[in-house]
């Protein structure tokens, strides 16, 4: 197999004896490698970007380079004021020092080290399992805002500018393909409806960000709740991974997406709708987390639209998965047929309870401003 070729050519010492497809990524595919030499064993992750998403691999490491350093170098100094021991993937260089390898075919690998003693999990449950993802989240913000957005290059033009994705749904929905699963499925018309009566909200964070009341910062962009790991010591959060879609954005897309992932108990993969819901326990949690570690560098503007981030990502996801659906499951994976209508389905309930909760959501985040 391929990947046992490639698991070798990367800076570290040993004999592969282990090469095990990990994680539920949606898009890149994912291992974890054990190499061994007589005394010592190394573990590490070895990834294969996913080209038809990310059209230019090496400015993906280019960016992912560039943040962890400067990230790595952040945590060190402030190491000795710290409450945990606070960790990062490190880029592991190919044996002929480049940031990654290219296979026969043209694609593109990379290696990163592995956060050892650390779980990440699917849902949440408790109250501190969602505070750690705030903090999580708050703390990788905080140490690479003061990188600057200029060094970064827009790897995934489009991504979370959700007026795009409604764009790119009504260009999938007028195919005769998306109209015949129309047609044939009532679940689907459901959720059109759904999307219709949403259009006028969808410009909220890209009007904002145009009026010049938000600006771009460097973002995680993709902070859902598998992507924290917990320490399996301490039950803190100890590092996000994942960090491909590390680029100029709003703060708010990260904030969005990780209280749609880290406060519905029921998880992304459900099928029961009924078990579907914003819980505001958890989100309070999430809340006073991430601002203990973002408070300092959030404006009076950024903490305005943090309540129309959360409604807008897990709406933006759900019409994201709806259109994938329609255009037969061209970008995240499947494994079974109509996963991602039931993927929008699940998203399209929690934006629903997240709407019946403006109030209270608001309330909190204006408690713990
Ligand atoms: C994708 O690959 P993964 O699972 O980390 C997607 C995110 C979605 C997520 C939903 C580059 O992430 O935007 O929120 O699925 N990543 C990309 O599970 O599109
Ligand atoms: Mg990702």
């Amino acid at each position: 197999m391929i990947a046992e070729s490639i698991a070798t050519q990367f800076d570290i010492p040993g004999r592969l004896v282990a090469l095990q497809p990990i994680g539920a990524g949606n898009v890149n595919d994912t291992y974890r490698v054990i190499l061994r030499t007589t005394f010592s064993e190394e573990q590490f992750i070895l990834q294969r970007i996913n080209r038809a998403v990310f059209k230019d691999p090496v400015a993906v490491m280019a960016n992912m380079k560039a943040v962890t350093d400067h990230a790595h170098r952040r945590i060190e100094s402030e190491a000795d004021h710290a409450d945990r021991i606070w960790q990062l993937p490190r880029v592991i260089p190919a044996k002929d020092g480049a940031d990654y390898v290219v296979d026969p075919k043209g694609e593109c690998w990379r290696a990163l080290s592995m956060i050892a003693s650390s779980t990440n999990y699917e849902k949440v449950s408790e109250p501190e399992h969602a505070a750690e993802a705030g903090r999580v989240l708050g703390h990788f913000q905080r140490i690479i805002s003061d990188f600057p957005t200029e060094g970064l290059a827009d790897t995934l033009p489009g991504f979370h500018i959700t007026p795009g994705y409604l764009a790119s749904y009504d260009r999938v929905l007028a195919a005769p393909e998306a109209q015949s699963r129309l047609a044939a499925v009532s679940e689907a018309r459901r959720l059109a409806k759904f999307v219709e009566q949403r259009r006028d909200f969808v410009g909220v964070l890209e009007s904002a960000k145009e009026a010049g009341e938000l600006c771009l910062r460097p973002i995680h962009g993709d902070p859902k709740i598998t992507n924290v790991m917990i320490d399996d010591f301490t039950g803190k959060g100890t590092a996000i991974v994942d960090l491909d879609t590390v680029k100029p954005g709003l703060i708010h897309y990260d904030f969005g997406d990780a209280v749609r992932s880290g406060c519905n108990p029921a998880g992304e993969e459900t099928s029961d709708l009924s078990e579907v819901y914003l819980d505001l326990d958890l989100f309070e949690s999430l809340v006073r987390g991430y601002l203990a570690e973002a408070r300092g560098f959030l404006t009076e503007a950024d903490k305005r639209y943090l309540y129309d981030s959360v409604r807008l990502i897990a709406f933006e996801l759900g019409l994201r998965f709806f259109t994938d659906y329609l255009a037969g499951d061209v970008y995240f994976k499947v494994n079974y047929e109509a996963q991602n209508l039931n993927r929008a389905r699940v998203q399209f309930a929690l934006c629903e309870s997240i709407e019946a909760r403006e109030g209270k959501m608001r309330g909190i985040l204006e408690r713990n401003a």
